[in-house]
């Protein structure tokens, strides 16, 4: 029996796959419930005890060997299987547990449409300076959103950001026109929290600045999300409004998705619903990046994404897109 082991060893040693076919070939061989070291182990019970020792050693040697071995082949059988579900198309999907938090879903897609319009994706810091949260942005000193009662202040030059405006300041202070770009990120306000307000929330803001941009450039470009975030039927209007970093600025409406203009409570009857703020760039905002605004203009908009998300999925309470409620989460399918 010894020699039987010694032989299977010197074999295990010797062999080498380069398929994941002749490695299953091995595992038959050797480690199946009737392969050779199976049969041995049914052997060794008849070995005279005083040589169980030394034959045991060996058996187990063998075994482990054989394993290893094994174990070695176990790449072929993976590259195998990556080149198959690679090429076979008919192999079936892979399925996921868990999904995409529908705040992401709805970004995904605002990013989607603005990126068919050729802008690009820019992100920056939550954490900001003065400069770029407020004064570059043309908030005057005594603005109260400088005040601690409506922004986070880490001390009195660092705050959280309060919209990703600050990112666009920092793109235009390194870039020079033509820039088109959108920012996605999280943005802080100091808020109670209620259904309808909180002190964290999502926006998506865009900018571009151009020779040449108007007013009605942004009128169509808005016009074009409206539509394909929320169907072709979609109508817009623009009501004037204040911001300070942009001259004129507008508070955008969209034709209620719900009621289609007829009349319900998501648009308070009035057939409208406010989905974003808008405008051209002030000047001032410009000159503070060191661009030059008698060559060029721009305009600017921002949106709250919980505000698109609650539109388009019927959800009426921010509160719930931050408590990890999976009985809420699991509601939003989508493709990866
Ligand atoms: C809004 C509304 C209107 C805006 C302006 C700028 C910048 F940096 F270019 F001046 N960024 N975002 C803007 C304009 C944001 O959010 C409601």
């Amino acid at each position: 029996m010894k020699d039987k082991i010694e032989t299977l060893l010197n074999e295990v040693e010797k062999f080498s796959a380069t398929s994941a076919e002749q490695a299953e070939h091995f595992r038959l061989k050797y480690l199946s419930r009737k392969g050779e070291i199976s049969i041995l182990f049914d052997e060794f019970k008849t070995v005279p005890s005083e040589m169980k020792r030394e034959v045991g050693q060996l058996l187990n040697k063998l075994k482990i060997s054989a394993q290893e071995k094994l174990d070695s082949f176990k790449s072929l059988g993976e590259a195998a299987a990556e080149t198959a579900s690679a090429n076979d198309l008919t192999l079936p999907a892979v399925s996921f547990t868990g999904g995409r938090h529908p705040l992401n879903i709805v970004r995904k897609e605002i990013l989607g449409i603005f990126g068919r319009l050729g802008f690009t994706v820019a992100d920056g810091p939550e954490i900001e300076d003065d400069w770029h949260n407020f004064s570059a942005l043309n908030f005057p000193e005594e603005h109260p959103a400088r005040d601690m009662q409506d922004t986070f202040f880490i001390d009195k030059e660092v705050a959280l950001r309060t919209h990703t405006s600050s990112v666009q300041v920092r793109v235009l202070e390194k870039t020079q026109p033509p820039v088109r770009i959108v920012m996605p990120g999280r943005v802080y306000r100091n808020e109670a929290v209620s259904a309808r307000a909180h002190c964290f929330f999502h926006q998506v803001e865009g900018l571009y600045v151009d020779k040449g941009v108007s007013f009605a450039d942004m009128k169509q470009v808005l016009l074009y999300f409206s539509r394909e975030m929320f169907g072709e039927k979609t109508e817009i209007r623009l009501r004037p409004s204040y911001f300070p970093f942009t001259e004129p600025s507008a508070e955008m409406d969209i034709s209620c998705t719900i009621c289609h203009g007829k009349g319900c409570a998501v648009c308070k009857h009035s057939g409208w619903v406010e989905i974003l703020g808008c405008g051209m760039v002030d000047p001032a905002v410009l000159k503070n990046c060191r661009i030059d605004p008698d060559i060029y203009s721009g305009f600017a908009f921002g949106m709250g994404i919980e505000r698109i998300t609650m539109l388009k999925f019927g959800v009426n309470d921010l509160r719930l897109f931050s408590e990890n409620d999976v009985r809420f989460l699991s509601q939003f399918k989508s493709a990866l």
